[in-house]
């Protein structure tokens, strides 16, 4: 039956995606978990499975940017070690050595090791990998850190857009980049993307700006980024840490901030098996909780994991949920620079992200 009030409602404008081929240079090959050498899951055919889905989006390729925003974020020393670590790898001859030809951490200079002493930085780059990387899932190789660094152009180039008008935009950052703090990697991530597109955001004049993630892992990375700062909040929905979940030690609802940003943090972890609704609630209280904080601009780490169908999480969302959720955010008006976060089952991932998108552009 006809519906006069849906069917003249004008069909929103797709989303603009940023992308950039050099993104497929990451090719992690393993991931190393519990000792175990895996195929890995954050694999260059993602952009491929996205792309795909996004037919009907105008696609424009990431401009490079200057370095001043990723520094922002991240230390020197991550910066430089990402840079050359694949290099420094390959000159000491892992691969001819020992069979390894990804940089890999297995020696890690925690404070357990350390204990108050002051450590001499290590002679062989063995020794030195662990001090950046906090996981043996996120191995580096020749072309990380040209995608790495694309991923934050990309991310770069849509904050762009938002600036010179564009409602949204859409980011399609891969490696992903939520898990990354201002000292380490891990959790498939090198930079973190968000973090720079906030940033951006900030430096382009919004005072305060959220970040509100919904990838179905916490984004211990970009809390950490911001955990002390009350100008960019950060909210996110996730599968409970304290039920097992990566990355375990960051994610619960106890964690809102601390000094100037105090309060301005907010975790809704989910039990395992959560499914749309709960899902969806909890992504329309973090935008109602944005709302309330006066946010001028809008950043969404979109990870599509929280997925049925997702190797990798527990969550039980459907594209329906993706797309409500998308409505729920795109629903606060705000400018929104969307990021790619997690994803994983490429049959499915490039829907995901199509329907989010859709309710996003929609609201
Ligand atoms: C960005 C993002 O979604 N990162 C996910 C990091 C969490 N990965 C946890 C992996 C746990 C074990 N996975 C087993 C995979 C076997 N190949
Ligand atoms: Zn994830």
């Amino acid at each position: 039956m006809p519906n006069p009030a849906t069917d003249s409602a004008p069909i929103p404008a797709p989303i603009p995606v940023v992308w950039s081929p050099s993104t497929r240079l990451h090719v992690p090959r393993h991931e190393i978990w519990l000792g175990v050498t895996t195929l890995g899951t954050e694999v260059p055919e993602r952009v491929d499975a996205i792309l795909g889905a996004l037919g009907s989006h105008r696609l424009r390729e990431a401009v490079a940017h200057g370095d001043d925003l990723l520094r922002a974020v991240h230390d020197a020393g991550l910066l430089e070690f990402l840079e050359t670590a694949a290099e420094e790898w390959a000159r000491a001859g892992y691969e001819e050595v020992v069979g390894q030809d990804r940089v890999v951490p297995y020696f890690f200079d925690t404070p357990a090791l350390v204990a108050g002493m002051q450590p001499t930085p290590p002679a062989a780059p063995h020794g030195r990998t662990g001090h950046y990387c906090y996981d043996t899932m996120t191995l580096v190789g020749p072309g990380t850190w040209e995608a790495a660094r694309a991923a934050v152009d990309a991310a770069l180039t849509a904050v762009d857009l938002v600036v010179a008008g564009s409602r949204s935009a859409y980011a399609l950052c891969r490696p992903p980049g939520h898990h990354v703090t201002p000292l380490g990697y891990g959790g498939s991530c090198y930079l973190n993307n968000a973090a720079v597109a906030a940033e951006a955001l900030r430096a382009a004049g919004h005072e305060k700006v959220a970040v509100v993630d919904v990838d179905a892992h916490h984004g211990n990375g970009t809390q950490a980024v911001f955990w002390d700062r009350a100008d960019v909040l950060y909210g996110s929905v996730h599968v409970d840490p304290a039920a097992g979940w990566f990355p375990h030690v960051f994610g619960h609802a106890t964690e809102t901030g601390a000094g100037d940003g105090a309060g301005a943090t907010r975790n809704l972890p989910l039990a395992e098996g959560t499914g749309d609704d709960p899902w969806v609630d909890a992504v329309t209280d973090l935008a109602a909780w944005t709302e309330a904080a006066g946010a001028t601009a809008l950043v969404v780490s979109l990870g599509v994991d929280a997925a049925a169908d997702d190797p990798e999480s527990p969550l039980q969302v459907t594209a329906d949920g993706y797309e409500r959720a998308g409505r729920a955010l795109g629903g606060l008006g705000l400018p929104s620079v969307i990021v790619q976060e997690g994803g994983y089952h490429l049959p499915t991932l490039g829907g995901l992200v199509a329907a989010y998108l859709r309710g996003h552009a929609a609201a």
